[in-house]
């Protein structure tokens, strides 16, 4: 396991590459080029000088989080074939300076939702939290804004204002026609086309499993347990087609047994990235996000980690969202303090696990 931290780039982010650096053991970044609106193919020049600046920092550069997808290939317009291309072309170049893995997600018109970006918790700190209730009694047509003010004026990733401002409406509209099983073949077109190009350049593209993991809106998602993560896998089966794998996102609906996850799905070589986070079950349907720690979550956390390590994990792993603490104002879900925390915590389960495996 590779530990590593989700930057969102010099003028994105109030935390430095610096301070990244300095969390004990970690050794690399996951990023994007947050300014390029989603379908644009990337400037090569971009690319190179982000991976330069992280390098200067003693720092990798080992994830694209996220090169999105545009509403169109999700949706299967005719304007998908051009969408596609520029999507491949990005592909081939983040090759070209070394890049292994791109994470990318296929949620209809949201990525990750939540109803409150500061739940405050027991100890004072704040988190982000879920509930079915009151999702079902928000027009999502008024989320975005909902979202965009409480978000401290940074842009929250899969909510950038180019994707999603005036087009929600009319997104809504062209999605009612989308059932699951368009989706799913829009999805299959999408990887007939990409995986092929990936398996040529290297590239390991990892789906991000959707958040939550059930349709939210009336919008169908799809990556949501094992037997539909078995479907996607067969829909183009590569060794470059695979997963990044979330514990937080799969982890909510309580039937999802994450260890057993990894188990499967690491021992295929399938688990291309780890995102591995807590959370705390509020009810059907309910969660907030909690500190990492075993104990003060629903998942265990040990077991989560010995199964990564059980079956030989290299790949990059990141501490996922983190609770505002300390004072800390910042991108929800996204400052330094406690995915800091997060990240040594995981580190020391790895090398406990790793040394007892060892020595006993
Ligand atoms: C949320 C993230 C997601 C993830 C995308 C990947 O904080 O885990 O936004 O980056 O779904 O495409």
């Amino acid at each position: 396991m590779r530990m590593t931290f989700r930057w969102f780039g010099e003028k994105n982010d109030p935390i430095t590459l610096r301070q990244i650096r300095q969390i004990p053991g970690m050794k690399g970044v996951v990023t994007s080029l947050h300014d390029v609106p989603v379908g644009e193919e990337w400037d090569g020049a971009q690319i190179t000088s982000l991976k330069q600046n992280i390098e200067n920092h003693g720092l990798t550069l080992d994830v694209i989080e996220s090169l999105n997808v545009h509403e169109d290939i999700k949706l299967g317009l005719p304007s998908r074939d051009a969408l596609i291309e520029n999507y491949i072309r990005t592909v081939k170049k983040l090759a070209q300076v070394g890049i292994q893995v791109v994470c990318y997600n296929f949620m209809p018109v949201f990525d990750w939702t939540r109803s409150d970006l500061a739940a405050t918790l027991e100890d004072g700190s704040t988190a982000l939290a879920y509930d079915e209730a009151i999702i079902q009694s928000i027009d999502p047509l008024k989320m975005f804004d909902d979202i965009s003010t409480a978000s401290q004026g940074l842009t929250l990733p899969g909510w950038e204002p180019d994707k999603l401002e005036s087009r929600l409406k009319p997104l809504f509209e062209q999605y009612a026609d989308v059932g699951k099983e368009v989706l799913w073949k829009n999805l299959e077109y999408f990887l007939k086309a990409v995986i092929p190009e990936a398996e040529k350049c290297n590239i390991r593209m990892a789906i991000h499993p959707d958040d939550p993991p059930w349709d939210i809106f009336g919008l169908p998602r799809l990556i949501t347990d094992d037997a539909n993560i078995e479907r996607f896998l067969m829909l183009y089966d590569s060794p470059n087609n695979g997963l990044s794998l979330c514990s937080g996102s799969l982890g909510v609906n309580p039937r999802n047994d994450m260890p057993a996850l990894i188990r499967k799905y690491g021992g295929m070589g399938k688990i291309h990235f780890a995102h591995i986070r807590n959370i705390q079950f509020s009810g059907e349907k309910g969660f907030h996000e909690a500190p990492h720690l075993s104990e003060l979550g629903s998942l265990d956390m040990f077991e989560i980690v010995k199964a990564y390590h059980d079956v030989g994990f290299t790949g990059p792993a990141r501490p996922d969202h983190g609770r505002m603490i300390w004072g800390e104002t910042g991108r929800p879900g996204y400052g330094l303090f406690d995915r800091a925390l997060g990240a040594t915590y995981l580190t020391g389960l790895w090398e406990a696990i790793d040394k007892m495996k060892r020595k006993y």
